[in-house]
């Protein structure tokens, strides 16, 4: 049919159902159109609501009855439940397949630590014999690791006592730090509950609360563990409680959809503990094996800030007197030993049971994990080495001493 007849056709049929006296003012290239616009108007809205079915976060209402008096009126209203998120930075996830093993990307990961002070040290013990200028190389060496004062001494001190022995050399000095560390962590580590990384069937829910300073590695991490937990088969529900930033919520939303598990998410600026306590309840109702709550970075310094998280903590007791189950601080590895103190902080305020280290790839501090474990007395769960899922891997101390001491 040519564009003639079609016209002839829609006048026809416009004059058997009587609306001919709306388009007879209408020449055919007018007609032509309209007809053309009508129907880009039609795809338009045909678009808009498969890319609605496709965007696949559920997100829920809670109902009023089920909240606590405190967070009446803050919590999540309904309309509330779609971000701004595309009017902001995009943001990109990259999931390629890693092309080496986690012990050659951790060793990788590793090697400026590993040479910046380890090649280093075996120069010192190569060049002269040990004596008291030696060790004070030794220690300044380590000390430039960011190893953390106490654990130097106690490694000087000790080392000193060996140096009264023939044999040494680097090799030795080397596996004598090796079981000195990691006679340090052990007991440490053996804190560290399990259910952090195997998911167990029908084990209940757990609730894990990751927290850190601005840019730690929070919501990568998170996206991370998301994707290795539903891996195992366990069902997951992700809240985004860092509702500072629309872009946040993008950037946990692209993760969350690349594993495909659920996310409950706010408007800018709602109450994070809102959003923690409404991500807990439609856990509840799923009956989801793990809940992880994303929160937004802030300095230990920021009490306000501070007070929040706490505040966030206690509110998830109202559904569950246990949760969070696990409270996890992600540490940059490039802060060094500052990043104690900032961990102290944390540590008073939450009580954490888990540190997650990340960034240890770019990084020549990574050695300093040992001492903030032994520091706060808490265990190191997992260490990331670059941005893509297969980054993150449980923490374990021969693999980390093996790839940091080589
Ligand atoms: N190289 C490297 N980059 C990482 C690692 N972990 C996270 N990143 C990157 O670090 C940047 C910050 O990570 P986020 O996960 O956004 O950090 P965050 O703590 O959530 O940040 P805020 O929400 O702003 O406080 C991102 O570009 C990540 O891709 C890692 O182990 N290695
Ligand atoms: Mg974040």
């Amino acid at each position: 049919m040519n564009l003639e007849e079609m016209i002839l056709k829609i006048r026809e049929f416009a004059a058997q159902n009587n609306f001919e006296q709306y388009i007879i003012n209408f020449d055919d290239r007018e007609l032509l159109l309209i007809i053309g616009g009508l129907i880009s108007i039609l795809g338009l809205f045909l678009f808009l609501i498969l890319r609605k079915f496709l965007r696949k976060n559920v997100v829920e209402d809670i109902s009023e009855d089920e909240l606590p008096d405190a967070l009446k009126n803050k919590s999540v209203d309904e309309e509330s439940l779609e971000t701004e998120a595309d009017d902001e930075e995009t943001v990109e996830v990259s999931h390629q397949a890693p092309s080496k093993s986690w012990r050659d990307r951790l060793s990788l990961g590793l090697s400026s630590t590993r040479d910046g002070v380890w090649g280093k040290l075996e120069n010192i013990f190569n060049a002269k014999k040990l004596d008291d200028d030696t060790l004070e190389q030794i220690e300044e060496l380590l000390y430039s690791a960011d190893m953390g004062h106490e654990i130097i001494d106690e490694i000087i001190e000790s080392f000193k006592k060996e140096m009264s022995k023939e044999d040494n050399d680097f090799s030795n000095f080397k596996s004598w730090t090796k079981n000195f560390l990691k006679e340090k962590l052990d007991p440490i580590q053996s804190h560290v509950d399990h259910s952090l990384f195997e998911f167990k069937k029908d084990s209940g829910l757990k609730v894990f609360m990751i927290v850190g300073v601005n840019g730690a590695g929070k919501t990568t991490t998170i996206g991370k563990l998301a994707t290795k937990l539903k891996k195992q088969g366990a069902n997951v529900v992700v809240g985004a409680c860092d509702t500072f930033r629309a872009a946040a919520v993008e950037q946990l939303e692209v993760w969350c959809q690349r594993a495909d598990v659920e996310m409950i998410k706010a408007k800018e600026g709602n109450d994070p503990s809102g959003v923690a306590y409404d991500t807990l309840a439609k856990a509840k109702s799923l009956n989801a094996d793990y809940c992880l709550l994303d929160t937004a970075g802030r300095l230990h310094t920021a009490s306000g800030l501070m007070d929040e998280l706490s505040k966030t903590k206690k509110v998830l007791t109202k559904l569950d007197e246990n949760a969070p189950h696990q409270t996890l601080l992600v540490i940059d590895s490039i802060t060094g030993q500052n990043a104690l103190n900032q961990a102290k902080e944390f540590n008073k305020a939450l009580n954490l049971s888990g540190l997650v280290l990340t960034k240890c790839d770019g990084s020549s501090k990574a050695g300093n994990a040992v001492s903030m474990a032994s520091a706060l007395n808490v265990p190191i769960t997992y260490i990331g080495v670059g941005e893509d899922v297969e980054d993150l891997e449980i923490f374990k101390i021969d693999e980390y001493l093996g790839a940091l001491l080589g």
